[in-house]
């Protein structure tokens, strides 16, 4: 019997991990037990099996080796793992971005079935930001040479990334001085699997410094590029309440869920959903209609936009089928644990994998590209549907009702909620009513109580007026936990509760998916150039605290490197070098104006953040 208390601080969680020890289903909490203890080489990044003259490992006591078969000793290890880490996570988010450029030039030469631009406006802009003359010409004609210009941001004829321009003066000057500036996001990527390949770069700043430039080809890149050709196409997020938790898989309705990342997919299925032929076969079989809601990032892409509501983040997605209740899953990819087409064989739930890109075995694979979208997620959502009546009824449990949380924070979104200028932002903050803010951004890890990290963080900063801004999984745990609606504004100090009734926003505010934290970026700068000063001046953090994947690396990085201070949750694999781990802890702040620091307790964390944004006050010459 677990101890459901220590697995997760969420109601929806432990009901439903207890019905799944009932039945006997396997859940990521028990191969996690099962994988104890983990390897301590490993974890400390000593390890290497990068050729087959090892695999080798260095000794972290000094008495057993302290170098690899070809003499790679503790520095060079940790850092060429961790900027393999780093380039898996980089290319993670900007092939994501790809898939939309692609769907964004298909658009263009008018080859993309039920897609098309839904924010011409933001194209414009976009347009002008890569130098394209917008005047005199179509949409059509701006999308396609926008999505060409993106292509070459992923090439190697730019010396700069166009994105980067965004960033403040002072921070471009010093990325220019320490070479660090993206030249291409692939470029990047692929250097630096050729730099960490036996026998090649073997200093470890200088593979860490690659790391930064394939971080920073992440954020101002990929990532980037992903946040906007999707407000592009399926327009820019703008506030509305939706709802959280497992409560919004509902008992009568056919459930689909979507899980992933990428809304190319998903919106598709939106529109299938909403089509009243399919609703009314969903009828005729005895459900009162289709209910789609989402997981993980896709979920917060059609959160932000839509207003769909979801039914979990990475921890919850086993749970969400051991409900009885879903139809289907459809997935895309990234963050999609191949143990959900197990648990899925329990059920009545079928599983679509969509991408050519992200097989799972036990799953039917329905193949989306820009051309046949429309007409495949009809198929799917045919299917769902026609599965209703396989479920069994004594199976479906839905422990809880679900709760609200307002989303749609784009930076658009936030600007027109301060009257078009960040001014009013700048004005509390010089007052102090708001302290500073952070972006509470990424994960869930067994390792850690499921969303506990999360929730107890952003409850300590806000009761501190430090406004937070989250992302991700993030989004779904502190939501959960009642700071995303207006009325969280009781969790609040008084300043930012003030700021919070002016307004009429919550305390926490959800500004999308992994790749929208690339919206934080343009805020930083944004605030930055207003006040004149780089961003390692204002007060501001970042913080990962329950972080498990590759990608979470890269954003911890590019974070980092643009000067925010940033506290994980979860250590990663670096212990086994000193010098690298004195690197990140204290020497990067000389070099980036920010550094990382590890604290797993989150009330501990929620202290490294105040007294960082208190000198940060301090050095702006405001009051504390
Ligand atoms: Fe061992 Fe060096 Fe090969 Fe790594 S690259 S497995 S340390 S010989
Ligand atoms: S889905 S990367 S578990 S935030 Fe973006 Fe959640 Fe982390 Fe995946």
């Amino acid at each position: 019997m677990k101890d459901y208390k220590e697995l997760s601080i969420c109601t929806d969680a432990t009901e439903t991990i207890k019905k799944a020890e009932r039945e006997n289903i396997e859940l990521v909490w028990d191969r996690k037990i099962a994988q104890e203890p983990h390897c301590g080489f490993c974890e400390l990044g000593l390890s290497c099996r990068i050729c087959t003259m090892g695999p080798c490992r260095i000794d972290p006591f000094g008495d057993g080796p302290q170098k690899g078969v070809c003499g790679a000793d503790a520095e060079i290890m940790v850092a060429r793992n961790l900027l393999r880490m780093i380039s898996a996570g980089s290319a993670s988010h900007s092939d994501h971005g790809r898939d939309l450029v692609e769907v964004l030039y298909a658009v263009g030469e008018g080859k993309a079935g039920g897609y098309e631009i839904k924010d011409e406006e933001k194209l414009k802009t976009i347009a002008k930001i890569y130098n394209i003359t917008v005047d005199g010409k179509t949409t059509k004609e701006i999308a396609k040479e926008l999505a060409l210009a993106m292509m070459e941001d992923y090439g190697m004829k730019k010396k700069e990334i166009s994105f980067v321009s965004i960033a403040p003066e002072k921070r471009k000057e010093l990325w220019r001085k320490l070479n660090v500036i993206p030249r291409g996001i692939d470029r990047e990527v692929t250097e630096s699997m050729h730099r960490s390949h036996m026998g090649v770069d073997n200093d470890y700043i200088s593979l860490l410094l690659q790391g930064v430039r394939t971080s920073l080809a992440d954020g101002y890149g990929g990532s980037m590029i992903g946040t906007y050709v999707s407000d592009i196409l399926f327009g820019t997020p703008e506030p509305k309440v939706s709802a959280l938790n497992l409560g919004v898989i509902k008992e009568d309705y056919v459930n689909i869920l979507i899980h992933g990342h990428n809304p190319v997919v998903s919106e598709m299925i939106y529109l299938a959903v909403e089509d009243k032929e399919l609703t009314d076969l969903a009828k005729s079989l005895g459900a009162k209609g289709i209910n789609l809601a989402g997981l993980c990032c896709t979920g917060n892409e059609l959160l932000m936009r839509k207003g769909i509501p979801m039914a979990g983040n990475h921890l919850m997605t086993e749970l969400t089928i051991v409900t009885g209740a879903v139809e289907a899953m459809v997935v895309d990819y990234q963050c999609i644990m191949p143990a959900l087409s197990e648990v899925a064989k329990c059920y009545h739930t079928l599983m679509f994998s969509t991408s050519d890109k992200a097989k799972f075995p036990g799953m039917e694979h329905i193949e989306f590209n820009p051309e046949n979208a429309r007409e495949r997620a009809f198929k799917i959502v045919k299917l769902a549907v026609e599965n209703f009546k396989n479920r069994k009824k004594e199976k479906v449990y839905i422990p809880v009702t679900e709760v609200k949380s307002m989303t749609g924070f784009s930076v658009e979104a936030i600007l027109k909620a301060l009257g078009g200028t960040l001014n009013p932002l700048i004005d509390a903050i010089k007052a102090g009513n708001i302290k500073g803010a952070v972006g509470i951004v990424g994960c869930n890890n067994p390792k850690i109580k499921h969303d506990y990290g999360h929730v107890e963080l952003a409850k300590k900063l806000v009761a501190n007026d430090i406004l937070v801004l989250t992302t991700g999984c993030a989004n779904v745990a502190i939501g959960k936990a009642g700071l995303q609606v207006p009325e969280g504004k009781v969790f609040a100090g008084e300043g930012l509760k003030a700021v919070c009734n002016a307004l009429g926003i919550p305390p926490s505010l959800h500004i999308g998916s992994c790749v929208d934290n690339s919206r934080i970026l343009v805020i930083a700068s944004a605030l930055a150039n207003a006040l004149g000063v780089d961003i390692s001046d204002l007060p501001l953090a970042g913080s990962a605290p329950e972080w498990y994947s590759e990608k979470a690396v890269a954003i911890a990085f590019y974070v980092m490197a643009s000067g925010i201070y940033t506290v994980l949750g979860v250590m990663p694999p670096i212990l086994g070098s000193k010098k690298i781990t004195d690197l990140a802890v204290n020497g990067l702040e000389g070099v980036f104006g920010a550094k990382f620091a590890v604290e797993p307790d989150p009330l501990k964390a929620g202290d490294l953040i105040i007294e960082h944004i208190k000198n940060k006050r301090k050095a702006l010459g405001l009051a504390s």
